[in-house]
């Protein structure tokens, strides 16, 4: 009898396991192909092989990219370089990029760059916040930049207990900033919080003199911005495929308003100055990403997302490819008609709208 029941518990549990591995499957899009959507005048920009996870452009037109992520899970074609930060000026008529030279005394042989924010203070001096994971570890690195001299610096490393598996950041004043844990776990247990979709994932306020949890229960939390007027925050979920859009406090604590639906796998989030729009890194099926092969890349999805606080926003398509031409986009960035699209590990592509 106790034999049959141990028997039935194992059937129950491999059925559940079962269960929830094929839920999975369809949540991350195992089975989906795109279809492309590509404008006309779009290409790769050169010097950009490695990854170009985040970008961030200033009101003036200069972009920031991180590039070199080495993190769990993801494939890196450059294991052994250190990661770094580019520099492309978009008001040029071929933009270029060049990495910027960082100033001594930072660790850059285990610079390890994730999700970047730029803050410009009352004196327009640029500062630009860098989620770093050097030895796997996840820190808020501060640098100044220096447009003469074209390079960055290190100002300050910030550390805190509740900054773990930080992914993405939004930056509110001097030192003050949201940031997003993708997940939970850190050791193998991390597969089972995505079988089970265990939802512990969070968004954190930072500042010198307070520190907390300000919106919980995502399944992985992963980009974040500010709308133009400040007020609204988005979030990406993106193993719930979703954006969040959430109001923000005078006591900066986050409520929901509502979830955006896009059935992609949302990576990066960026707004377009002009507009308003969200704009949507997103990657169609995370299966490809991350069991990757190079016959059968993963391919890359940007979304716009128009109205985003209205009853009905309106999505649109702006980029789409299967992998032939750019793979895993992670985000994107558009600055008067020019769009810039970023990946995690491979390429990046300068398109004229
Ligand atoms: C974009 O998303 C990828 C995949 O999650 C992530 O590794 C990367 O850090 C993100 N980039 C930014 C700028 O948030
Ligand atoms: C990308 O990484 C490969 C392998 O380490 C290296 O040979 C190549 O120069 C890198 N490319 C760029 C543009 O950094
Ligand atoms: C970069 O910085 C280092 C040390 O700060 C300096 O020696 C080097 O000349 C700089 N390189 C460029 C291209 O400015
Ligand atoms: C991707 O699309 C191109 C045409 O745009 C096609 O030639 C290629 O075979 C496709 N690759 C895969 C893996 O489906
Ligand atoms: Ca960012
Ligand atoms: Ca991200």
């Amino acid at each position: 009898m106790g034999k049959l029941v141990a028997l039935t518990l194992l059937g129950a549990g491999l059925a559940l396991i079962g269960e929830r591995l094929m839920t999975l499957r369809e949540r991350i899009n195992a089975y989906r192909e795109v279809e492309p959507v590509e404008p006309q005048n779009c290409h790769l920009i050169e010097g950009l092989e490695n990854g170009s996870e985040d970008i961030d452009i200033l009101p003036s037109g200069l972009a920031f990219i991180s590039s070199g992520l080495k993190y769990p899970g993801v494939p890196n074609f450059a294991p052994d370089e250190p990661g770094q930060i580019f520099l492309m000026d978009l008001n040029e008529q071929n933009p270029r990029v060049q990495a910027l030279n960082i100033s001594d005394g930072f660790d850059k042989a285990s610079f390890n760059p994730h999700g970047i924010s730029t803050f410009i203070d009352k004196d327009q001096i640029v500062y630009l916040y860098v989620v770093n994971h050097p030895h796997m570890e996840s820190t808020v690195e501060i640098f100044k930049f220096e447009e003469q001299q074209r390079s960055l610096v290190h100002l300050k490393t910030i550390k805190h207990e509740l900054l773990k598996s930080v992914n993405d950041i939004v930056v509110l004043g001097a030192e003050q900033f949201y940031a997003t844990r993708d997940h939970y776990f850190t050791n193998f247990l991390v597969l089972l919080e995505m079988v089970m979709d265990l939802r512990w994932t969070y968004i954190l306020f930072y500042s010198p003199r307070e520190v907390k949890v300000v919106a919980k229960g995502f399944s992985s939390a992963n980009g974040i911005t500010i709308s133009p007027d400040k007020k609204y925050i988005y979030v990406a979920d993106i193993l719930d495929k979703n954006i969040h859009v959430m109001k923000k406090h005078d006591n900066w604590d986050l409520t929901q308003l509502k979830v955006i639906q896009l059935g992609t796998l949302v990576d990066n989030l960026t707004v377009d100055p002009d507009t308003g729009d969200i704009l949507a890194g997103c990657h169609p099926n995370a299966i490809k990403l991350l069991m990757y092969n190079t016959e059968d890349p993963p391919g890359s999805e940007v979304l716009r997302i128009r109205n985003a606080l209205s009853e009905k926003p309106r999505i649109s398509t702006e980029y789409a490819n299967n992998g032939s031409m750019l793979q895993g986009s992670s985000v994107a960035s558009v600055y008067q008609g020019k769009l810039l699209i970023g990946t995690v590990f491979h390429k990046a592509l300068y398109c004229v709208l």
